[in-house]
């Protein structure tokens, strides 16, 4: 039993296209437990540090740009292998790869705008959830249910 957070993060356009529910209810019918989440627009300064291992790739000025265009819907959820777990449900980065049945295969038609972020690593998940949340920001709870997931 190993109990991990990841950070999910909706990029702007999943509130106007009115998915959002949608997504989220992905992860909680797979047993995954929402213990935060936020609406926020990224300051620039946010989206650097967020992406600093692409600082020096060709597409980091647009990927910067474009996340910091308009409102996303920060979370947190944790779960048993949460962090392995998130990223095949969301699929792999390119959308030509990511198959259906996947957020991203599902959802989305631009590599650029891919949709969804989740963390890559468990030393990625908690760089990014300290980045975006204060520890008073998640709650984690428990109910009867989940021996049943
Ligand atoms: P992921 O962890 O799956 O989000 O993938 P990466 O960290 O490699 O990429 C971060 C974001 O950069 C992607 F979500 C989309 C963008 N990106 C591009 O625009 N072009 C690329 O070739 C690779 C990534």
């Amino acid at each position: 039993m190993e109990t991990q957070r990841s950070f999910v993060m909706l990029k702007p356009g999943v509130l106007q296209r009115r998915i959002v529910g949608d997504i989220i209810s992905r992860f909680e019918k797979k047993g995954l437990n929402l213990v935060g989440i936020k609406i926020l627009t990224i300051p620039p300064a946010l989206a650097c540090a967020h992406y600093a291992e692409h600082s020096n790739k060709d597409f980091f000025q647009h990927l910067v740009s474009y996340i910091t265009s308009g409102p996303v819907v920060a979370m947190v959820f944790e779960g048993e292998f949460a962090v392995p777990i998130i990223r095949k449900i969301c699929g792999p980065t390119r959308v030509d790869e990511a198959p259906p049945g996947t957020i991203r295969g599902d959802f989305s038609m631009h590599t650029a705008q891919n949709i969804v972020h989740a963390s890559d690593s468990l030393e990625s998940a908690e760089k990014e959830v300290n980045l975006f949340f204060k520890p008073e920001e998640i709650f984690s709870w428990t109910d009867g249910n989940s021996m049943w997931f």
